[in-house]
This record gives C-alpha cells, sequence and structure tokens, in this order.
C-alpha cells in the first residue's frame, strides 16, 4: 500500500453518470477506512470555489484548472481526492494532471464515456432539450466540445455496466496499481 497522495479525476458529459460513480466510489472508499477523501463535485464546486464563472471555454478552463490544484493540495499531504467536472477540454485536464504530478501525487483519469444519446435520453435536468430548442448555447456534446481523452487510465460506461459495478471496476484499477 503507498501512502502517497492521490487524485482520481473523472471526465465525462452532463449526465454520464460521473457524479454518481464518484460519490459512490468516495462512500465505498469511506467505508474501508481507506485514509481521509475529499470530494470535489462539480455542483458544490460551482456554488463555491468557482462561484461566479460560467460555460465559456475560459471559464471552464479556470474551472478545471482550480479543481486539479486544489486536489493536488489534497494530495500533496497525502490525502485522497476525487474529481468530477466535464472537464471538457484536453488541455486543462493535462494540467490537473501536472498539479498533482508536481506535488509527488498520482492521478488516475477516469473517463465516463456513456454515449450523447444516453445522457441526452436521461437528461435528469432538461439541459439537454433546452440546448436542443436552443434556450441553451453551449451544452457540451451539442454545440460546445467534449474532447475524447487520449490519456484515459480507465473507461467506464454506465449505459453498459451499473452505478455499482463502475464503482468497483474503479476500486479494482485502484487495488491493481496498488493504491488501495
Ligand atoms: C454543460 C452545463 C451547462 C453547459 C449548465 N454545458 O449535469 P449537471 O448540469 O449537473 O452537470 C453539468 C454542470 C457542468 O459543470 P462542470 O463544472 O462540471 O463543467 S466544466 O467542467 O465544463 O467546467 C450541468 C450544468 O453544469 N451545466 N450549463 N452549457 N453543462
Amino acid at each position: 500500500r503507498r501512502s502517497r497522495g492521490l487524485v482520481v479525476f473523472f471526465t465525462g458529459l452532463s449526465g454520464s453518470g460521473k457524479s454518481t460513480v464518484a460519490r459512490g466510489l468516495v462512500a465505498s472508499l469511506l467505508e474501508s477506512g481507506e485514509r481521509s477523501v475529499t470530494l470535489l463535485d462539480g455542483d458544490v464546486v460551482r456554488r463555491h470555489l468557482s462561484a461566479g464563472l460560467g460555460f465559456s471555454a475560459a471559464d471552464r478552463d479556470t474551472n478545471v484548472r482550480r479543481i486539479g490544484w486544489v486536489a493536488a493540495e489534497v494530495a500533496r499531504h497525502g490525502g485522497l481526492a476525487v474529481c468530477c467536472p466535464i472537464a471538457p477540454y484536453e488541455s486543462a485536464r493535462r494540467a490537473a494532471r501536472e498539479f498533482a504530478r508536481a506535488t509527488g501525487a498520482g492521478f488516475v483519469l477516469v473517463y465516463v464515456s456513456t454515449p450523447l444519446a444516453e445522457c441526452e435520453r436521461r437528461d435528469r435536468k432538461g439541459l439537454y432539450a433546452k440546448a436542443r430548442a436552443g434556450q441553451l448555447t453551449g451544452m457540451t456534446g451539442i454545440d460546445d466540445p467534449y474532447e475524447v481523452p487520449t490519456d484515459a487510465d480507465l473507461v467506464l460506461d454506465t449505459s453498459r455496466i451499473t452505478p455499482t459495478e463502475a464503482v468497483n471496476a474503479v476500486l479494482r484499477h485502484l487495488g491493481a496499481s496498488g493504491w488501495i
């Protein structure tokens, strides 16, 4: 078991299941008595750490870099940080990985690859319908880009597996790479 800090960074479309899997992962880690775990969830981050930011490319970039930076600080002190922003841009995800690396922490990128059609079918907040109707512009996957990661450590499609299976896949990966 390594005592080095670790950042588990989820990325994927709105409605892909990132938050659900991330929350399940945190619950499971805490249950098994894993060291302190910090969850940086999109909603909460945008209410506090990133209050005032919108969804322009520059604001998303700032948001994701802030999350990456805070996660790296948590990991610097041996903690485990779990993040789940959309993080649509490769460059900001790379920056997050670099922040972690610079503190000596590990970084695991989990791409939640649930297809747009399924995310849109779920449409929990009605955002996709609004975007299709032209009432919301700049929706990721509709009229704003999502750059598919080429450096993911793990890929999970929640249209094919349950949230529990997804959590278990992350736990297996972390176990196999000696993080937990
Ligand atoms: C994408 C948007 C948008 C636009 C509001 N595009 O499913 P949700 O509702 O709860 O999660 C989405 C959240 C995305 O915030 P992030 O901080 O994760 O995004 S990023 O990493 O790009 O900074 C969605 C909601 O905010 N939302 N408008 N235009 N998602």
